[in-house]
């Protein structure tokens, strides 16, 4: 199981992978942070395409092609907004991990990339979003065996060291 699980620093619109995933807003427009590099590296049709989608609520997930990515697929969803913790956010934030998932498995998606989905503008504690995004993803593995790579990829090297910690603690 370990081994289909990948933790690295970089730029996520740079990853040789079948899909990589957005972390939207719900109108799925494109927007600051991770969402404005996807669109910008993906170019113009990504908007085009995500117009027709017609947004998506909280903790759910929609694809799109990947156009000028080298990803076939992007995977779009919306984080919640961190408040205290205890208004939905964890069930929110693994939902969006759950159903990026799911539609990966749905649309033949074998390597997937995630960026840390809330910890930037949404103000998620990086470390609890951590725990979160890796405990999601160890137990939907536990139950699917077509996809072969889940790659989290952070931004700079204490994010690399937050999901190490815990992916140590997992397992
Ligand atoms: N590759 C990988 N990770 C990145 C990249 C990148 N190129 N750029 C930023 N990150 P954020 P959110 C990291 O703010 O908190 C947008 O405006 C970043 O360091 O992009 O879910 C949307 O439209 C952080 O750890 O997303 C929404 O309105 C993580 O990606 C809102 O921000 C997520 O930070 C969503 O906020």
């Amino acid at each position: 199981m370990g081994e289909r699980i990948a933790i690295i620093d970089g730029d996520i619109t740079k990853l040789e992978v079948d899909a990589i995933v957005n972390a939207a807003n719900e109108r799925l427009l494109g927007g600051g942070g991770v969402d404005g590099a996807i669109h910008r590296a993906a170019g113009p049709e990504l908007v085009d395409e995500c117009r027709g989608l017609g947004g998506c609520p909280t903790g759910e997930a929609r694809i799109t092609a990947g156009y000028q990515l080298t990803a076939r697929h992007v995977i779009h969803t919306v984080g919640p907004v961190y408040r205290d913790g205890c208004s939905g956010e964890p069930e929110l934030l693994a939902g969006c991990y759950r159903n990026s998932l799911r539609l990966a498995v749905e649309n033949g998606v074998k390597s997937i990339a995630f960026p840390a989905i809330s910890t930037g503008v949404y103000g998620y504690p990086l470390e609890e979003a951590a725990r979160i995004a890796l405990s999601v993803t160890l137990a939907f593995l536990e139950q699917d065996t077509s996809i072969e790579q889940v790659v989290f990829c952070c931004f700079g090297e204490e994010a690399v060291d937050v999901y190490n910690r815990f992916f140590k603690e997992v397992f």
